[in-house]
């Protein structure tokens, strides 16, 4: 078996770190994508999204002739579909919102144009259980002098697996090679050419399993994930109503030998832990009751948030009798959706922040020292500004976001602000 001519469809946070690491092996790589800047992009050696070490990974790649990208899928040894599987934007509490494969239908279509026998598709992709079977059946559909795994097993002309991706944005490339990997070939032999690919550059284990299993794995880690977030979310609400310091409480209960609670916050973001336990629910609705339950708990930690501004306003106001509402400054440190990063998509401070815009301050200030401009939206209603000056014009200082600059902050500076502090570093 040798891969010579990889194919990745997808070059977003995940496809082209993959797309990097096999052309950092010399492999011909393909990076395919529906988006002509992006292709411009990667094709001038450079990158369009923030993670530490790719870019030097993709200039040299690049420039040594090992990786281009194109808008249009071309033959390959192997194909490896990394696109988006976001959820159709349906009412959550209405009914169950269903996750939409069409990216992947899109992908697999493309796919089917460029194949030829002995080939391995591998999807990394986020998927509800049963989603590598249907991708088996729509590369049939179009190519029926093939035979696929779904209809022939092992002796199937083409090769089709799971293998997700679990790596965490900041330390996607080291995580891309370390971390384990788990293989779900839909036939044992599927499998064995998967481990083969991954081998390349994966030097963790990787762990063969069947088909859904290794789709339900990764639903299972970032439910994990979410249902523990929840608990600390809980818990903080219910030490603020009993007036205990939901932190210091969480350090004592985590000595414990067997106890390791995670940390409370404004909410949970990112596309990945607040979504994938939705794939699960809308598979098995009346079984997920715990997950749905954490869904909701971190879905309303941000409302909960906001109400604890208010109440920060109607101090402030108490405090300065002579101020109105439109007197009042307020301060929302960080944006992102996670410390030390500039990804601001499906961020619960981004959530609180454009709320907040309609209190109508004086004024609204944010923090984040991890952009230089606002979105296009929020700059008329927002200003960005520096720390220091956050402060000294500050009535109230929110802190959404544990960035490494806020917590360098001197907690004296503090002192004549009103804080809502979400994350326990100015406690
Ligand atoms: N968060 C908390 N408290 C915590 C930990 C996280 O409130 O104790 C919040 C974060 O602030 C953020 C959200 O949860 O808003 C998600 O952050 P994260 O660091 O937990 O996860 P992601 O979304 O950056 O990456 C996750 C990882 N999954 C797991 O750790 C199980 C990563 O390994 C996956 O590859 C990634 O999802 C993915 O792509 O699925």
């Amino acid at each position: 078996m040798s891969f010579n001519t990889i194919c990745i469809i997808g070059l977003g946070y995940i496809g082209l770190p993959t797309a990097a690491m096999f052309a950092s092996k010399e492999k011909q790589v393909i990076g395919v994508d529906i988006n002509q800047s992006t292709v411009d992009t990667i094709n001038a050696g450079k990158i369009h999204i923030v993670e530490p070490e790719l870019d030097a990974l993709v200039c040299e790649a690049v420039d040594k002739g090992f990786l281009k990208a194109v808008t249009a899928t071309e033959p390959a040894d192997a194909f490896v579909i990394a696109v988006p599987t976001p959820f159709l934007p349906i009412d959550k509490e209405e009914s169950t919102p269903l996750p939409d494969l069409s990216y992947i239908e899109a992908a697999a279509k493309e796919i089917a144009r460029v194949l030829k026998k002995g080939d391995l598709v591998i999807l990394e992709s986020t998927s509800p259980v049963g989603t590598t079977e249907k991708l088996s059946k729509w590369l049939a559909a179009v190519r029926p002098d093939l035979s696929f795994p779904h209809e022939c097993g092992a002796a199937s002309d083409i090769r089709v697996a799971y293998c997700p991706e679990r790596v965490l944005p900041g330390h996607v490339i080291r995580e891309l090679v370390e971390n384990d990997r788990i293989i779900g070939g839909m036939t044992e032999s599927c499998s064995k050419y998967a481990i083969e690919l991954y081998n390349t550059f994966v030097t963790g284990d990787c762990v063969v399993t069947n088909v859904r299993t290794a789709e339900m794995s990764k639903l299972t880690e970032n439910a994990s994930r979410d249902v523990g977030i929840a608990f600390a979310n809980e818990l903080s609400i219910i030490c603020d109503k009993l007036e205990i310091d939901v932190w210091e409480l969480i350090g004592l209960a985590n000595r414990h030998p067997r106890v390791n609670i995670l940390q409370p916050g404004p909410g949970v973001g990112g596309h990945c832990i607040a979504v994938d336990p939705w794939f699960i629910f809308s598979s098995a609705p009346s079984e997920s009751k715990l997950i749905l339950t954490a869904r909701q708990v971190n879905d309303f930690k941000p409302q909960w948030v906001i109400e604890k501004i208010k109440s920060a306003v109607i101090e402030c106001l108490s405090r300065n009798p002579t101020k109105t509402i439109s007197d009042i400054t307020v301060s929302c440190f960080g944006l992102a959706f996670k410390p030390d990063i500039d990804d601001l998509r499906e961020s619960p401070a981004l959530v609180i922040a454009k709320e907040l815009i309609n209190l109508n301050f004086g004024k609204l200030l944010a923090v984040e020292p991890n952009i230089a401009r606002l979105p296009l939206n929020l700059e008329q209603d927002l200003k960005l500004v520096s720390v220091d000056v956050a402060i000294d014009c500050s009535d109230i200082c929110v802190l959404l976001v544990d960035h490494y600059e806020f917590k360098l902050i001197n907690r004296a500076r503090l002192d004549n602000v009103i804080m809502v502090d979400t994350k326990g570093i100015w406690i």
